[in-house]
C-alpha cells in the first residue's frame, strides 16, 4: 500500500479507480451519516439501510448488522474507524467463502474449453477478448468459437477481437446452428494444439425456454466430444443491473451449472456491492472482474484486493 496521499498504481490502482463510485455510495455514506450523527452513534437500523442502499442484499447486511452489535460496545460504535473495520471484515469473509478454485483440476489438460454465457449486453464477446489477450500474453495458444450466430454483427464483432489480440475465430454463417459451431471450434482445438477454447454465446433472456434449451445443448454437445476435459462454463453479469443480476445468475445455474462469474462494468456502477450479494447467495466464485472497455481491463478476482480497493482512504 503506497503512502497516504500518493495514488496506489498498477492493478490495485485500477481496482481502486474502478470502484471509486461504490466507495462513495458504500463507504462514503457510512462516513455521511456519522458526520450527520455529530458525536453519537448512529442507529443500526440507519446503517442497514444504508447497506441494503448500496446492494449488500439484505442478508448480508443483516450479517454485519449482528456483527456490529456482537463486536462493538456503544462507545466503539461511535468510531467510524471500528464500525468500518468490521464492516470491512464481515465483507471479506462472505467473498472469501468461494474464493475461486484453481481452473482446472488438472492443468496439463488440454485444450482448456470455458463456456460464456449471459444475458444480452453483459459483456461477453469484450470479456472473451480480454481474457484472450490475458492468456496468450501468458503464451497460450486460443481459439475463439463464435456461437451467438443470431446477428452478423455479434460474429464480425468477436472476429476484430480475435485479430486485436491475435485468437484463431472459429465461426459459421449468421443463422448458423450453435450447436455445430462448438463441435468444429472443438475439432480445430484438438488440431491445433490449442491450449485454450473460449465459446461465446448469444445474449439470452433467461427467460426464453427455447434459448435455455439451445444452451443446454451446446452443453451436451461439449461434454459429449470431450469427457472429463477441463471444462468452464462462466457466466457474465453487468454489476450495473444490481440485483436483476442475480435473479439471472440463478436460472443460468439451473440450466448448466455455473462454475464461474464475472462481473463486468464495475467501474461503471455505484452498485459494486452487488459482487458481495451474488458471492452470499450462489456461492460460485467470482473468476473475474472488469473494470472497463480497454484490453487490459479484466482483473482476476480477490476477496482481498477487493475489499482493500473498497475501503482505501483517500
Ligand atoms: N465500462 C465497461 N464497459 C464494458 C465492460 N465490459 C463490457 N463493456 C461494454 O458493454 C457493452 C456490451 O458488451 P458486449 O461484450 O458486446 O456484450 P455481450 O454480452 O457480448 O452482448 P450481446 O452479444 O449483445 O449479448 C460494450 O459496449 C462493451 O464495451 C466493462 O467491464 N466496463
Ligand atoms: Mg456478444
Amino acid at each position: 500500500m503506497p503512502p497516504n496521499g500518493t495514488p496506489p498504481t498498477g492493478l490495485f490502482g485500477q481496482l481502486v479507480a474502478g470502484l471509486a463510485r461504490t466507495r462513495q455510495r458504500l463507504i462514503g455514506q457510512i462516513e455521511r451519516l456519522f458526520a450527520a450523527n455529530a458525536g453519537s452513534a448512529p442507529t443500526l437500523e440507519a446503517l442497514e439501510e444504508l447497506l441494503i442502499a448500496a446492494d449488500l442484499g439484505p442478508i448480508v447486511a443483516g450479517q454485519i448488522i449482528a456483527a456490529l452489535h456482537q463486536r462493538l460496545g456503544r462507545r466503539d460504535l461511535k468510531e467510524l474507524r471500528h464500525v468500518e473495520e468490521t464492516v470491512k471484515e464481515e465483507i471479506l469473509s462472505v467473498l472469501k467463502a468461494t474464493t475461486p478454485p484453481p481452473l482446472s483440476a488438472d492443468p496439463d489438460a488440454r485444450p482448456r474449453v470455458f463456456l460464456f454465457l449471459g444475458v444480452n449486453g453483459s459483456g461477453k464477446t469484450t470479456t472473451i477478448g480480454k481474457f484472450a489477450k490475458r492468456l496468450i500474453d501468458e503464451g497460450g495458444k486460443v481459439i475463439v468459437a463464435g456461437a451467438d450466430t443470431f446477428r452478423a454483427a455479434a460474429i464480425e464483432q468477436l472476429q476484430v477481437w480475435g485479430k486485436r489480440v491475435g485468437a484463431h475465430v472459429v465461426c459459421h454463417q449468421a443463422g448458423a446452428d450453435p450447436s455445430a459451431v462448438v463441435f468444429d471450434a472443438l475439432q480445430a482445438a484438438v488440431a491445433r494444439q490449442a491450449t485454450h477454447l473460449l465459446i461465446d454465446t448469444a445474449g439470452r433472456l433467461h427467460t426464453k425456454r427455447n434459448l435455455m434449451e439451445e444452451l443446454k445443448k451446446i452443453h451436451r454437445v461439449i461434454s459429449r466430444q470431450m469427457p472429463g476435459a477441463p471444462y468452464e462454463r462462466f457466466m457474465v453479469l453487468d454489476a450495473t443491473s444490481g440485483l436483476n443480476a442475480l435473479a439471472q445468475a440463478r436460472e443460468f445455474h439451473d440450466a448448466v451449472g455455473l462454475t464461474g462469474l464475472v462481473l463486468t462494468k464495475l467501474d461503471g456502477t455505484a452498485k459494486g456491492g452487488i459482487v458481495v450479494a451474488i458471492a452470499q447467495h450462489l456461492k460460485v466464485p467470482i473468476a473475474f472482474v472488469g473494470l472497463g472497455e480497454g484490453l487490459d481491463d479484466l482483473q482476476p478476482f480477490s476477496p482481498e484486493a477487493f475489499t482493500d480497493a473498497l475501503f482505501v482512504s483517500s
